[in-house]
């Protein structure tokens, strides 16, 4: 199995399986954690995910073994099965931690990057390894990497294809923390449970209006939050949220938009 889905209270767990080849994507692990991403959504009982990797990689990114002999064609074909998992991620609508394990390289790092809230090992580094083969940025690696690090570092990090370690990628905010090797499944599942606890259709509006602000300008984006801010008040959760704070006691979200 190159993929492998455990579940706990709330959330489901998803490891990256290939750890003799670092866990290089391939196409049939592309299926493999789709079809995994479309069943969380499926189940109601599931309101988190956390993605990581077997073994002492999270991702070498496409399996080169797989591509010695494509043409240009077979590469963008191989593409039209990755991408659509990075909007699949970013769509997803309840929130993706990652648990970068170890070395996170090509589109192993930009599907790290894709997910809401990533944490890395203290030992593990990203590499935008592309510039190594001759490739440019992939699974949304040139639209990722500006954002979060701005045009400078993002253009040294494609270019020089040097490995960045966690601690500096949680300094320039590529990546929200970075963590003690021992602490890291440990910290990452502490997280994926607070998150299942929360108002999960605000989390997933919330993701959906962080996304738009990327390319929308300032009106445009405050007519969707208004949209967004509707819809988010129009669930039960938003309701107990204000009860609860008045009652001074935690709330007890269901996690649903009606
Ligand atoms: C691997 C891989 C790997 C196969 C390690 N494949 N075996 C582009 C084109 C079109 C469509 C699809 O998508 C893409 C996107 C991409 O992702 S392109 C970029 C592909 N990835 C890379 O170029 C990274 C290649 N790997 C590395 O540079 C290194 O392995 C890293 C920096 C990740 C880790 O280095 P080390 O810790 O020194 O480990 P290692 O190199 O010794 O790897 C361990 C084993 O895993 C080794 O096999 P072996 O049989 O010798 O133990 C590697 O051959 C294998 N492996 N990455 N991507």
């Amino acid at each position: 199995m190159t993929i492998l889905v455990e579940s706990f209270a709330g959330y489901r767990q998803v490891t990256l399986n290939r750890p003799e080849r670092l866990n290089a994507l391939t196409v049939e692990m592309a299926a493999a954690l789709s079809a995994a991403l479309d069943e969380a959504a499926a189940d109601d009982n599931c309101r988190a995910v956390l993605l990581t990797g077997a073994g002492r990689g999270f991702c070498a990114g496409q399996d080169l073994t797989a591509i010695v002999d494509a043409t240009p064609t077979d590469l963008g074909r191989l593409l039209d099965h990755y991408h659509p998992l990075i909007l699949k991620l970013r769509a997803l609508p309840m929130p993706v931690v990652c648990a970068v394990n170890g070395v996170a390289a090509g589109a192993g790092a930009n599907l790290a990057l894709a997910c809401d809230i990533v944490l890395a090992a203290r030992s593990a580094s990203f590499v935008e390894a592309f510039a190594r083969i001759a490739l440019i940025p992939d699974c949304g690696g040139t639209w990722f990497l500006p954002r979060l690090v701005g045009t400078a570092r993002a253009r040294a990090l494609a270019m020089l294809a040097e490995p960045l370690p966690a601690a500096t990628a949680a300094e320039w905010g590529l990546i929200w923390q970075a963590v003690e090797d021992d602490r890291l499944m440990a910290e990452a599942q502490a997280l994926a449970a607070r998150l299942a606890s929360q108002a999960t259709a605000a989390l997933a509006l919330m993701k959906r209006a962080l996304d738009a602000a990327a390319t929308n300008p300032l009106d445009r984006q405050l007519d969707l939050e208004r949209d967004l801010q509707a819809e988010a008040g129009a669930s039960p959760d938003h309701r107990e949220g204000v009860r609860a704070f008045l009652d001074k006691r935690p709330p007890a979200f269901t996690g649903r938009p009606r």
